[in-house]
């Protein structure tokens, strides 16, 4: 389906560029690698070129060169609608995309879910069996790209289904995405210094950490926090974020802003209040109560 159109444009040049997007996400990474696979399978010479490194999640599996080679006598760009998404490329050009609109190239460009997946089914039609890497890489790359799966189609979980019976489950792949050790250590302290109270708008939860408040304030909501305040000082502010699925706190925090002599607001469910003043960590969980005092004046600490 795919194997005789991309053959066509490849006629018998041997030494192929497979080129992703600049920046590279983890769909074109895998549909890259799998389709690195597949050309040396056919007996071509390959060479995967990730313009401008690869996006962060992808870096494991960054087996690209960010320089295209010089001997190069074709690129086909994976995962690349328009070519304002590559440098600019000085021999003959094909594609190999999901995006059914984009810049009129030779190759093969259709309207799927993911890139990815069409690279697995190219190898699957060429009879080649790509890396195991690769697969990790396409595998991540379709679930990432179909939001995980909810855009999926038979042919997508097909394609995907074949990679995890080579590699198994999903979920040992995308534990390995380590988190920065700093924002690893913030949410960590923000759970050890972490107060919860029942409250007339549910549990409500607050703490306070040095940086990374926004991320600490969602992930105190998706561990079933009703309103979540994480407290933190930058230079002369002390800033308090919300967040909640439940309570408008964009309202909260504006309240906040005016008791404190400060200023607060935002959306429903994601808002800040900024004050300038000098305060010191140890000045932060009276702060922090005052804003729980905001949402109920009666809150019951929970232990
Ligand atoms: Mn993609």
């Amino acid at each position: 389906m795919y194997l005789k159109r991309l053959l066509g444009v490849l006629g018998d040049r041997r030494r192929i560029a497979v080129v992703t997007h600049r920046h590279a996400d983890l769909d074109a990474l895998g549909c890259a690698l799998v389709l690195r696979d597949v050309l040396e399978g056919l007996g071509r010479e390959p060479v995967v070129v990730c313009p401008d490194g690869v996006a962060k999640d992808a870096r494991p599996y960054a087996r690209c060169s960010e320089e295209m080679p010089t001997d190069a006598e074709m690129a086909i760009l994976v995962d690349v609608a328009s070519l304002a998404q590559v440098p600019p490329v000085d021999i003959p050009l094909a594609v190999f995309d999901h995006h059914a609109v984009g810049d009129a190239l030779p190759g093969v460009r259709e309207e799927r879910p993911s890139c990815s997946e069409m690279a697995l089914e190219l190898a699957l039609e060429a009879g080649v069996k790509p890396r195991r890497e690769s697969l990790i890489a396409a595998a991540l790359g379709i679930y990432a790209d179909t939001a995980r799966l909810s855009r999926a189609d038979g042919r997508t979980l097909a394609a995907i289904s074949a990679a995890i019976s080579e590699i198994g489950p999903l979920e040992r792949y995308i534990a390995q995405q380590e988190e920065d050790r700093a924002l690893k250590m913030a949410k960590a302290k923000a759970l050890a210094r972490l107060a919860v109270y029942e409250t007339k708008v549910g549990i409500v939860c607050a703490t306070h950490v040095d940086a990374y408040e926004s991320d600490v304030a969602a992930m105190l909501v998706s561990a079933g926090c009703d309103v979540a305040i994480a407290a933190s000082r930058h230079g002369g502010e002390v800033r308090l974020v919300y967040r909640s699925h439940r309570v408008d706190v964009g309202e909260v925090a504006a309240r906040m802003g005016e008791l404190l002599g400060g200023s607060g607001g935002g959306h429903r469910g994601a808002s800040v209040t900024t004050v300038k003043m000098r305060a010191t960590k140890a000045d932060l969980p009276a702060l922090l109560m005052q804003a729980v005092r905001a949402l109920d004046p009666d809150p019951r600490p929970l232990r």
